[in-house]
């Protein structure tokens, strides 16, 4: 299975188009791609040919489902894939160059500093659990309504009405974009019940395949997962699919020595408790066995 991974890097590396993106450091990218995995016998796709830090990616798509949107529950937990973005901003807005500990010790130990520069803004969490209404105010105006709880609405549906086709959670609000710190990579997520399995896609606009994928293929395992768990629904398969697939040309070392290795071994992920709702679950409730990957390969995150 993890020869799809592998074999959608070499491509990228070997065929893809060279391209100066938004960050300014340039990328190798194919646009549309797609990958499977089978999620049965609590398969998960975790790569084994490099060290994946599955709990820091399992915590972020816990945070996700909070609604929350600032960096400090991450931080608090130790996990800081998300502050380049707050830092580079509080740079650019103080002329202050701070290390990224610092900045981040600051956003763990004072609310009023990680309330100004800890937001990221509407993205992924806003939207899944509270997508803004608007209703007429009765004074030819409008006025905020109550936000919608896409993800409760997956749950919902997936029991009530397993044939349809429109279990999606959507993160692109055209609307709130400008607000973003980053528009949403992993935009849209549709659910599909066949033969009493879960089979989820996972559609990504930009995919950074060296840094994020391994991440947001472990991140959408695990909502499949929980969802399908929730839903009294055995796991099927993940779909991952990609629009502009890329690998940064700063990532040469990384790709290079990824596509030396092996892949060896298929981790399980088991859920140990079924709480009441979707919302419930705990960090402590996910536990990943059989997982032995080859070493961390490090690489700079483009931001
Ligand atoms: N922007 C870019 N350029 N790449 C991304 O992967 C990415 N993300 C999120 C938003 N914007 C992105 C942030 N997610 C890492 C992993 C996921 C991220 C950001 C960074 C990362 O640096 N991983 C390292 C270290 C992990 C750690 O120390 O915990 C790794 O080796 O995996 C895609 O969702």
């Amino acid at each position: 299975w993890e020869q799809q991974y592998l074999s959608l890097m070499r491509r990228i590396w070997t065929e893809g188009d060279e391209r100066v993106d938004r960050t300014g450091v340039g990328t190798r990218a194919i646009f549309g791609t797609q990958l499977r995995f089978d999620l049965s016998g609590n398969r998960v796709p975790l790569l084994t040919t490099k060290r994946v830090f599955w709990k820091a990616a399992a915590r972020e798509m816990l945070w996700f489902l909070t609604g929350n949107t600032n960096i400090r529950p991450l931080l608090q937990q130790g996990v800081t894939i998300w502050s380049d973005w707050p830092l580079k901003k509080y740079r650019e807005a103080t002329g202050e160059d701070i290390a990224q500990d610092a900045f981040e010790q600051r956003v763990v130990d004072d609310v009023d500093f990680a309330a100004r520069w800890g937001e990221l803004g509407p993205v992924y969490g806003k939207q899944w659990v509270d997508w803004p209404t608007y209703e007429p105010d009765g004074q030819g105006g409008f006025r905020q309504g109550n936000g919608i709880n896409q993800v409760q609405q997956v749950v919902d549906s997936l029991r009530s009405s397993p044939g349809s086709r429109r279990h999606i959670i959507e993160g692109w609000n055209v609307a709130e974009l400008d607000g973003m710190a980053l528009p949403p990579c992993h935009k849209t997520y549709q659910f599909c019940v066949a033969d009493g399995k879960l089979t989820g896609i996972l559609y990504q606009r930009s995919c950074d395949v060296a840094l994020g994928l391994p991440f947001n293929l472990f991140g959408a395992a695990l909502l499949t997962r929980m969802l399908a768990h929730q839903a009294g629904l055995e796991p099927g398969e993940l779909v991952w699919m990609g629009g502009d697939t890329h690998l940064y040309l700063n990532h040469t070392e990384l790709v290079e020595a990824q596509l030396e290795r092996e892949p060896a071994g298929q981790p399980r992920l088991e859920i140990a408790r079924k709480p009441d709702t979707i919302f419930d679950y705990r960090f402590e409730d996910f536990a990943v066995e059989d997982y032995a990957p080859q070493g961390v390969l490090r690489a700079p995150v483009a931001v």
